[in-house]
């Protein structure tokens, strides 16, 4: 479906041209003034740099200016290069969605974010960025994901399919996730999605290659991409028309970045000793020097496309369809300002003299830095209503509110006497899959190649595969036996990516956000091995950060996977789970908790309190979040138990008494997971000799100790009755008694429980990477087997 044609005609968007200008010089004042005002004005309590980046900042003035106030609809959809967020701030300052008190406070407490952050920002951040590269990502993803919800019909009906737009900076290609991505964007023919390149041709510490940028355009094309160069500006295009133009044209183009940049700093003097040098024997090139004073000349070899909004517009509006675009925009980093070009400029400040001469120069009188309209050549009238027609925001802030999916009273279970918490994920789902319901329409899966391996494939089976385009699976038309069938249409459920851990994140990022951004509930798994959670860890913490909300079940997991080795075991992980905000982790032991937990998630998923931790508020349990699974594939002698309430909260709380300890007794397992056989094992073999022993199951370590962190604040806050679920479960146990606390993985995961009521622990636990073996020689190895947990009993019972 080609989008609908842009309202924006050509003529009016030339005629907008004057104020558009206008409106450019402010947001690059503003920008600039809000940076100096948090580093200058502001005072400082602690000496710290407050920072901000003018030179960034200024390099996507223009871009900003032609988007925002032009060429963008509601429904699309931005990540703002991170070091641009006073761009972004300032443009919303000016629609009325931020306020000068929050300017003012730019990267203080309760002020405007450093980074543009949809949880942390007021005025309708669509994507958040600040770790580059992942925001430029979202965007492919987001795109395919409006698609998803676009063809199933779910999109709002008042709202179209928007572009989804990164601002991206140049050396954010040096990321390798962004091309993960452009792979994919190719694979699942990505549409809807603009890369804007501002191509300063600077990155942090340097100039960057002039090699690097020779590929850019192949690379891209050969995913599919539109690319659309935008070089010079209408400026520099006539010069190039005239005598001798094209000698200038080509003198440009073979000007070494490192050059260019230099020049651009020396300003107009040196662009004329330079040219001069170079080009001074042509006439038409004399004349052009002659006709041109230091200033002009400057302006004029600066005028690059990214900062003539005629260019911008031109090429931004007339994009006929919704073909995934790149342009590439050359820019000048500092542009307008008194370090353009300079190689050191990413942390430059203006000082103060060159603050009054830039506000003079703007027109801003002393003291008027913060009014919209000081310095204009509009009338405040004019000003207003250009702004209030501003098609972006012809709606206000664009976030949605979707429903919450009801939740079955229970999901489907069977349990086989043996089976493994894998195969119980994906038996639950295949079921769910068979019986259908909104629960089922509603969840999407997505793994990066390991859909079967970690136990989809009956789900895929029965819900499919997404694509846009329909494809059968061959296989299965040449009648070829497989127990896959991977048929691929836009109603299927599954999306399958490339073995790329970074793109299941910023997949699940976006499918998590689907309720905000498209106004259509998701409840999205994502599945892989768990050691690779590593491999995407950034990600994730992005998707976190951002509050999108999904089911993450990593499998198999630790040393538990015995024959796959080292490189596949993970240690790591629990810690991760422990700590990583925006993520209850879970490894549960047995299926029928698993099911607890599955039912738990679907609607913790959907929970949207929102507003700061209260005192007093535990876990995040208003707010809801995203859920992590441990699983693994050792099967266990599952329990035969009917799982009541009692024990339902327990396993969502963090664990529960499986050997209840007698009042006052000495000493206790404490055991999460797969290992559980030898925990059992080994209280078997103890209670005689103490009797009253406990073997506490731990469901959730993240749970047990936000519970804990929680109830802490809360008595500090002044609820001196508050008590939490992990006291209680320890309660029986005698002041002094041990603990043993043993997990597959790093066993600080677990050790910290010693401190809650000041019990002794001896933890068990992986600390080194694993290697290749059977269950048996490497919890041996590892001591996680039965007799390295009575080797602690023993220590644990002695009482020094
Ligand atoms: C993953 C990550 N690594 C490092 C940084 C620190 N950093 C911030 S901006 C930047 C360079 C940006 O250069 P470019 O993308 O060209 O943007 P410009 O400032 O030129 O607009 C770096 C290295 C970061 N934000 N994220
Ligand atoms: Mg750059």
């Amino acid at each position: 479906m080609d989008r609908p044609a842009i309202s924006t005609s050509e003529q009016s968007w030339r005629e907008q041209l004057p104020i558009l200008r206008e409106l450019e010089q402010k947001i690059l004042w503003l920008s600039a003034w809000t940076i100096h005002n948090a580093n200058h004005i502001r005072p400082s309590r602690d000496g710290l740099k407050v920072g901000g980046h003018q030179a960034s900042s200024s390099s996507v003035a223009s871009i900003m200016t032609a988007l925002y106030l032009s060429v963008l609809r509601p429904e699309d959809r931005v990540a703002v290069k991170p070091h641009a967020s006073p761009i972004f701030h300032a443009i919303q300052y000016l629609l009325g969605n931020q306020t000068r008190e929050r300017l003012e406070n730019f990267r203080a407490f309760g002020g405007a974010q450093s980074y543009p952050s949809r949880t942390k920002d007021a005025d309708d951040v669509d994507i958040s960025t600040g770790s580059v590269g992942l925001g430029v990502a979202m965007t492919a993803f987001a795109g395919l994901v409006q698609d998803y919800v676009e063809l199933k019909g779910w999109l709002p009906r008042d709202l179209k399919s928007g572009r989804m737009i990164a601002i991206v900076g140049d050396a954010e290609l040096d990321e390798g996730n962004i091309h993960e991505a452009l792979i994919e964007s190719w694979k699942q023919d990505i549409r809807n999605c603009w890369w804007i390149i501002d191509y300063n041709r600077q990155s942090l510490d340097a100039v960057v290659s002039d090699r690097l940028f020779a590929g850019i355009e192949s690379q891209f094309m050969a995913v599919g991409w539109r690319v659309v160069t935008l070089k010079y500006g209408k400026k520099l295009e006539a010069a190039f028309a005239g005598q001798d133009g094209e000698a200038l044209r080509r003198w440009i183009d073979d000007c070494p970045n490192s050059l260019y940049s230099a020049l651009v700093f020396k300003g107009g003097r040196g662009w004329r000793e330079q040219l001069s040098r170079d080009l001074g024997d042509l006439p038409g090139m004399r004349r052009l020097l002659d006709q041109h004073d230091d200033d002009a000349l400057g302006a004029l070899m600066t005028n690059l496309a990214g900062h003539d909004l005629e260019s911008l517009l031109e090429a931004f509006h007339g994009i006929p369809d919704d073909h995934r675009t790149c342009f590439v925009v050359y820019t000048i980093k500092g542009f307008g300002l008194p370090f353009a070009g300079h190689k050191d400029n990413h942390a430059g400040l203006m000082n103060l003299d060159q603050m009054a001469a830039f506000r003079r120069s703007h027109r801003v009188a002393d003291g008027a830095e913060w009014d919209k309209y000081a310095g204009l050549g509009l009338s405040p009238k004019q000003v207003d209503d250009f702004l209030a027609a501003v098609p972006f925001s012809a709606k206000g802030t664009r976030r949605f509110h979707a429903p919450a999916i009801e939740l079955p009273a229970k999901l489907p279970l069977s349990i086989s006497p043996r089976m493994s918490t894998q195969e119980g994920f994906g038996r639950v789902l295949a079921d769910l899959a068979r019986i259908g319901g909104a629960l089922a329409d509603r969840i999407v899966t997505t793994s990066p190649d390991v859909a079967v391996s970690t136990n989809l494939g009956g789900w895929v089976n029965r819900r499919g595969i997404f694509n846009r385009h329909p494809r059968e699976d061959v296989f299965s038309e040449q009648k070829v036996v497989s127990a896959q069938r991977w048929q691929m249409t836009p109603a299927g459920q599954h999306i399958e990516l490339g073995i790329a851990e970074n793109n299941l994140f910023i997949l699940l990022a976006a499918l998590g956000l689907s309720h905000s951004l498209f106004g259509a509930r998701l409840l999205p798994i994502g599945t892989l091995y768990d050691p690779f959670i590593q491999r995407g860890l950034d990600a994730l913490n992005y998707a976190c950060y951002q509050d999108a909300r999904f089911l993450l079940v990593a499998t198999p997991s630790g040393i538990t996977l015995a024959p796959e080795g080292g490189a596949h075991q993970s240690v790591g992980t629990p810690l991760i789970g422990l700590a990583q905000d925006g993520l209850a982790a879970f490894e549960p032991a047995y299926v029928d908790e698993l099911a607890a937990i599955l039912q738990w998630s679907f609607d913790y998923l959907q929970r949207d309190g929102s507003g700061e931790d209260k005192p007093g508020e535990w876990l995040r349990d208003i707010k809801g979040g995203s859920v992590y699974l441990r699983l693994s594939t050792r099967s266990l002698e599952q329990p035969e138990r009917k799982v009541g309430e009692t024990l339902r909260d327990e396993i969502i709380a963090g664990g529960y008494w499986l050997k209840p300890p007698a009042p006052g007794a000495p000493l206790a397992i404490v055991a999460m997971g797969a290992v559980m056989p030898e925990a059992l094992e080994a209280h078997a073999q103890l209670i005689d000799e103490i009797p009253g022993a406990g073997l506490l199951a731990v469901t959730s370590a993240d749970r047990l100790n936000a519970g804990w962190h929680a109830v802490e604040r809360a008595r500090q806050a002044g609820q001196s009755h508050a008590v939490c679920h992990l006291e209680r479960l320890l309660a029986p146990l005698a002041p002094d008694a041990g603990l043993v606390t043993i997990l597959d993985g790093h066993p600080a995961t677990l050790s910290w429980i010693g401190g809650v009521r000041g019990h002794r622990v001896r933890p068990l636990g992986v600390e080194h990477f694993g290697q290749s073996g059977d269950i048996g020689d490497l919890y041996a190895r590892y001591r996680l087997d039965a007799a390295a947990i009575l080797d602690a009993c023993a220590a644990a019972c002695l009482k020094n």
